[in-house]
């Protein structure tokens, strides 16, 4: 029997329904049981008739009742009476803070105009509604300055549609039917668990499945093999099995013909890639990377899951567009559960958001966009720097000159991210918001880091007290979230606090006056395109999700019908030259490769010693959602303490044991950590799992100390995982 039908039989019991909402591709589908009387919700679980979640949570979401129940919860508007940082604040009423953030914000405007205003956010709510929804009407009638969201997917992003035209592919239960299955940088038992079943499902049907990471990770534990290759160095794989595969003809040549564009390039351009070259790059072993191109050629269906953590190197997004050349070589398309995925999101890339988001509510104006991996330069004084923080995606989009780069940052508007932590170049966020000259509003369920240097702090209700749509990135399901709970203590929705926040700066659109439900319902009835047919809001209403109107199995290129320019999966793109790209795939090496002596690269280095660089990758631990739950205890206690992972070769060359505090250090900062000794990493590489808390970690600082603000070659993306550092045991 299920939870819902144990609860059903009892009269004290409520059920709604929900869903979560994380940054994670599986956006499960909930079940809250309230109690009638006291209004408080006691039990979560995952919806058993959803196709992907399965009737479970993973252990972070289960944990969901003791986050939004957690005494650190945020419940009154806080106003800042210490220094920056220092995280003293005390308590004022709703009205006194917007009036007083709404006075403020307007003198900055006058004095700066409002591009000195910067929002910040990312994807700790990804609901419609809550993420950007009433937040981007408020921006977009001030005329703030734009953030460019690109720190976790971009790069990848661009590669993948220069190539396929759309972040389409298999959805996972079309993993079930796959006979070889490719997990190439992605730790799907901690970041994607429920693609797992579906996996090893094609497991019991005879399909092998091989890990490529740097890491032995839990899911390259439980697979049949792992491949440890080096950090960003993907793209150099991914074009020695092209060299194999066309070169032994192992391409499907009418599929090849029929539905691609450039093969003749392509194959004159893997030529010079022997396996013996890829091997030297990335520390896979020549014959390994022969058979493998083999094996990916031969067996059918064959699928990939490629993830984010192998584009967050400076050569990203060629590594990600590479890739993504093999299944159409192979014509892995053809057949349920051939293809690759690295989003499902292009299934939903007809939704129309204007009503939701009003862009018409800027006007005329096209303010300047900022990055966002680059708020440490975004936030300082220094024009030169400020220019280096303009988005330019492509190489030809240029920077403007430090005069023409628009008032400095003025004020801050936070909200669903916490940078103080997640951003890199810590050090240079930190600066930036300890600026005393710098207004910060941060909406919050938590004290995070970033709460620490706001000027005030709004408490925000979580996903059991708000509505929203969720539209996934890993699925092919629109879920809709009902409130289970009342908003604890004066908790507000983000879309409420926008809405009191535009009442305040008088604006008095009508755009500002709908209630949540309203506003989802007009999203859900305005949307036209055939793929909506039948998402209704009663179904909605009724149902918690509803799968689009796509077929099952979706076999998006089984017949071609790429949505590139030319409509076939582009070997050439004219698309990239015209963006200053080389058009064809190519090697693009990763930060740590380049400039280094050959002796001196990480992990290359025929000379151990002391000073010999690393790389640091610094993945997602299991049991956090980036620093969404770092404010659960019982979760952190699971994750353990900050530490970092080093090859027993990288340590005794450096002296160190097991257990022994390192200092992990580079130009940009440094941050001590106890060390462990494992052999579950390439050589060259260590690994620390993230995000902690800065303020949970030894010195107050995290990983992204060490990780730099410079941007992957596409989509001007984050390079987290593309950190050279130098370890050091600490004596004393
Ligand atoms: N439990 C949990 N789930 C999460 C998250 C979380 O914090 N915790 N975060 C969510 C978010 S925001 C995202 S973007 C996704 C990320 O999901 P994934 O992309 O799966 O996550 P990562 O762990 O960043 O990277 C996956 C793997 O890539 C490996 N890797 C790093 N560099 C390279 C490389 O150059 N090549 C190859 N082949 N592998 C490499 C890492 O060792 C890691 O094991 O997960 C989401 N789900
Ligand atoms: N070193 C290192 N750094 C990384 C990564 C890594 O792997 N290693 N991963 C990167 C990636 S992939 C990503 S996506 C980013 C993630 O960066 P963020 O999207 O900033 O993710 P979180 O750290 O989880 O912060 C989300 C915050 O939003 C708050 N929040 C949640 N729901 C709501 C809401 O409804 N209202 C309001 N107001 N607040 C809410 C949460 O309490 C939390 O503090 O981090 C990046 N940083
Ligand atoms: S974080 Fe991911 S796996 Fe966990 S409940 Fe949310 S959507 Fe599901
Ligand atoms: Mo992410």
């Amino acid at each position: 029997m299920s939870k819902a039908d144990q609860y059903h039989s009892d009269p004290t019991i409520r059920i709604v329904t929900g869903v979560c909402p994380h940054d994670c591709p599986d956006t499960c589908s909930w079940q809250v049981a309230v109690d009638k009387t006291s209004g408080r919700a006691v039990d979560i679980w995952g919806h058993s008739r959803h196709p992907v979640t399965l009737g479970r949570l993973c252990g972070k979401v289960d944990r969901y009742l003791e986050r939004t129940y957690n005494p650190a919860r945020l419940t009154t508007p806080l106003k800042r009476i210490g220094p920056k940082g220092s995280g003293q604040f005390a308590p004022v009423s709703w009205d006194e803070a917007i009036d007083d953030i709404a006075a403020r914000l307007q003198v900055i405007i006058r004095e700066h105009g409002a591009e000195a205003v910067l929002p910040y956010s990312y994807a700790g709510a990804m609901g419609l509604l809550q993420g950007e929804g009433m937040a981007s009407r408020f921006f977009n009638r001030m005329g703030t300055s734009r953030l460019a969201r690109t720190i976790c997917s971009e790069a990848g992003f661009e590669g993948y549609l220069y190539t396929l035209g759309a972040a389409e592919g298999l959805e996972p239960e079309d993993f079930a039917h796959a006979r070889l299955i490719l997990i190439w940088g992605s730790n799907t038992l901690t970041s994607n668990m429920h693609l797992w079943p579906f996996i090893q499902a094609a497991r019991k049907r005879g399909a092998r499945v091989i890990v490529i990471d740097p890491a032995r990770t839990r899911t390259a534990k439980a697979a049949d093999e792992w491949i440890p290759i080096r950090p960003g160095t993907d793209g150099a794989l991914a074009l020695a099995m092209m060299h194999v595969i066309i070169g032994e003809g192992l391409h499907d040549a009418d599929y090849v013909a029929a539905h691609t564009l450039g093969f003749d390039q392509l194959a004159e351009r893997v030529q010079a890639w022997t396996p013996e070259r890829a091997a030297s790059i990335t520390g896979v072993d020549a014959r390994r990377i022969r058979d493998l191109a083999r094996e990916y050629a031969t067996a059918h269906p064959v699928a990939i899951r490629i993830n984010y953590g192998l584009q967050r190197h400076r050569g990203g997004g060629m590594a990600v567009r590479n890739i993504t050349c093999l299944p159409a070589l192979v014509g892995a398309w053809r057949e349920r559960g051939g293809g690759i995925q690295l989003s499902a999101s292009g299934f939903f890339r007809q939704m129309d958001f204007d009503g939701l988001y009003r862009p018409d509510l800027l006007g005329e104006r096209t303010p300047r966009t900022l990055n966002m991996p680059r708020l440490g330069d975004a936030l300082s004084l220094d024009p030169a720097r400020l220019a280096r923080a303009w988005y330019h995606p492509r190489p030809v989009d240029a920077i403007p000159a430090p005069a023409e780069a628009g008032p400095p940052v003025k004020a801050l508007v936070v909200y669903n991210s916490n940078p103080a932590a997640i951003a890199p170049d810590q050090a240079a966020v930190i600066a930036g918001l300890a600026r005393e000259d710098l207004f910060t509003v941060v909406l919050e369920h938590f004290q995070t880091d970033t709460a620490d240097y706001a000027d005030y702090v709004l408490p925000a209700t979580t996903q059991l007290e708000h509505w929203d749509i969720l539209k996934p990135y890993g699925t092919a399901y629109l879920s809709l979230n009902q409130p289970a709970i009342e908003p604890l203590g004066e908790s507000l929705p983000n879309s409420e606090i926008f809405r009191r926040l535009a009442a305040a700066m008088g604006y008095d659109e009508p755009a500002f006056r709908e209630d949540d439900a309203a506003i989802l319902r007009d999203l859900v009835e305005r949307q036209r395109h055939p793929r909506f047919e039948g998402v209704t809001w009663e179904r909605l209403l009724a149902e918690g999700f509803v799968r689009l109107n796509l077929p099952q199995p979706i076999l998006p290129f089984a017949r071609g019908d790429f949505p590139t320019p030319s409509g076939k999966c582009e070997f050439y793109s004219q698309r990239m030259a015209d963006d200053g790209y080389d058009p064809l795939p190519a090697f693009t090496p990763p930060m740590w490769m380049e400039g280094a002596e050959e002796d001196q690269k990480p992990g290359l280095s025929k000379k151990p010693g002391f000073s010999a660089p690393l790389v640091c990758i610094s993945p997602p631990a299991h049991a956090f959602l980036n620093t969404s739950f770092g404010a659960v205890e019982r979760l952190r206690q699971r994750a353990g303490e900050p530490h970092l992972l080093i090859h027993p070769q990288d340590a005794a060359a450096r002296g160190v044991e097991d257990g022994d505090i390192v200092q992990v250090r580079n130009e940009l900062g440094g941050v001590t950590l106890p060390a462990r000794v494992s052999d579950g990493l390439i050589p060259g590489t260590v690994l620390a799992p993230s995000t902690w808390w800065a303020k949970h970690s030894p010195d107050g600082r995290n990983i992204n100390q060490v990780t730099a603000q410079d941007e992957t070659d596409m989509g001007a993306g984050a390079i987290f995982f593309d950190a050279v550092v130098f370890i050091d045991k600490m004596t004393g």
